[in-house]
């Protein structure tokens, strides 16, 4: 019977040049895995605790504490144990822990080391993480939303949106979606260098140029996807991700680029007006976490058109989600495992969402590692989606690129670009 011998875990970096935790496992049989857990910046107030040192080093945002919880307490849990039983291994630690948000261990150790035993598991057994996770029906190779022009807590612009994204939704294969994507990204590039505004990066890898609106970055994207020679709207479609609970005071929405304060009422029209303006087929987090009378009114206007995603509103929470359900509040759920802290509880809430006819959408953070994880895991569930950023960075370009990989491995793959918003 191959047990879990050791585990590990050591203090590295994200993409932000923030410390993060890299959890290791090592088998019985000799098998060895890693996992990096990312780090959010536009962080839901019910998201699972991130646990950080304070103190001086690293600015307060060392995680030793965190990768001293692995060695010692979780370990000596789960050391002996088998590590093909996911569910077993994740409950033992949310026991262990004790707390509703994992604020004793911290969400980032124990979302380590969950990775980091799938992964092991995984490669025990020789199968890719995707086939393992997802079993023989795993075969959906998600749409990606990828965030070209970057705004709100990503970025240091006049834009109050957070992330502006395209969809590819009219190919058949991925590596033709993502070929697109690519080629309108560049494309983006020379539009904003000749009319003199700055190409230089945001947190996710979009453009970041200093806009006067929040609209004017949705004209510029268009104007690439047709300057690249793809047609708006049939090929490629707009999402957006406002995270608008970061501009949200007192009741109001501040849109401080534009100097206007909304009420929520005031925030819907404005959405409405956009989408029949623009092709804009996803809005995320339109409505703040605590307005709840104002998402059940944005879902009520445009639910039946658009796919309206919780984000800071769900965060990635089965409990959480089932009262969205239950208010017809939203009609699609952002899935990002460091919000709620193990790969099980991750798989819970994306099987809810199934249930209840609710889209989920796999997500990576603003605060990346080279760990693609997600990708197996966003086509282990069948998600349908992914959102991982631009197509630049080494960070983002790590899921892309392990997606590829997964599209070549797999024979009966599907791309559902198509059938996604018909
Ligand atoms: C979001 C995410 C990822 P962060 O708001 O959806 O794009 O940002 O990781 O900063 O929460
Ligand atoms: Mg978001």
């Amino acid at each position: 019977m191959v047990y879990i011998d050791r585990i590990s875990a050591q203090e590295v970096l994200d993409s932000r040049g923030n410390p993060t935790v890299k959890a290791t496992v090592v088998l019985s049989d000799g098998t060895i895995a890693s996992a990096i857990v990312p780090s959010g910046a536009s962080t839901g107030k019910r998201e699972a605790l991130e646990l950080r040192d304070g103190g001086e080093r690293f600015l307060g945002k060392g995680v030793l504490k965190a990768c001293e919880n692995v060695e010692v307490a979780i370990a000596d849990e789960l050391v002996g144990l088998s590590p093909y039983n996911q569910a077993q291994i994740d409950m033992i630690m949310q026991e262990l822990d004790g707390t509703e948000n994992y604020s004793k261990l911290g969400a980032n150790a124990v979302l380590g080391v969950s990775m980091a035993v799938a992964r092991a598991a995984a490669k025990s057994l020789n199968l890719p993480l995707y086939r393992y996770l997802g079993g023989s029906n795993a075969m959906v190779l998600p749409v990606p939303m990828l965030n070209i022009i970057n705004g709100g807590a990503h970025a240091n612009n006049g834009v109050d949106l957070q992330e502006y994204m395209i969809m590819p939704t009219g190919f058949d294969e991925f590596k033709e979606a993502l070929r697109a994507s690519v080629e309108i990204y560049q494309t983006l590039k020379k539009l904003l260098a000749q009319e003199g505004f700055s190409t230089a990066l945001g947190d996710e890898g979009g453009f970041a140029p200093d806009f006067k609106n929040n609209q004017e970055p949705i004209e510029y994207i268009l104007r690439a996807i047709e300057a690249a020679g793809y047609r708006p709207e049939e090929q490629v479609v707009l999402a957006l991700d406002a995270a608008s609970s970061e501009f949200y005071r007192d009741g109001f929405y501040h849109l401080a680029g534009e100097g206007r304060q909304l009420t929520s009422d005031e925030l819907i029209q404005y959405y409405e007006e956009l989408v029949e303006r623009y092709p804009i087929r996803s809005i995320e987090d339109g409505m703040a976490e605590d307005d709840w009378e104002g998402w059940r009114k944005l879902t009520e206007r445009l639910g039946d058109r658009i796919q309206l995603v919780g984000d800071d509103l769900f965060v990635t929470n089965k409990a959480i989600l089932a009262e969205g359900v239950g208010q017809g509040v939203a009609n699609a759920i952002l899935i990002k495992p460091n919000q709620i802290g193990t790969i099980t509880q991750t798989m819970e809430t994306v099987r809810f969402a199934q249930r209840s006819s609710y889209r989920s959408i796999m997500s990576h953070r603003s605060g990346e590692s080279e760990d693609p994880f997600i990708a197996d895991f966003a086509v282990g569930l069948n998600t349908g989606q992914i959102k991982t950023g631009a197509p630049a960075r080494g960070e983002r370009t790590a899921k892309y690129n392990r997606l590829l990989e997964i599209e070549r491995d797999l024979i009966f793959g599907e791309y559902i670009g198509k059938e996604l918003f018909d």
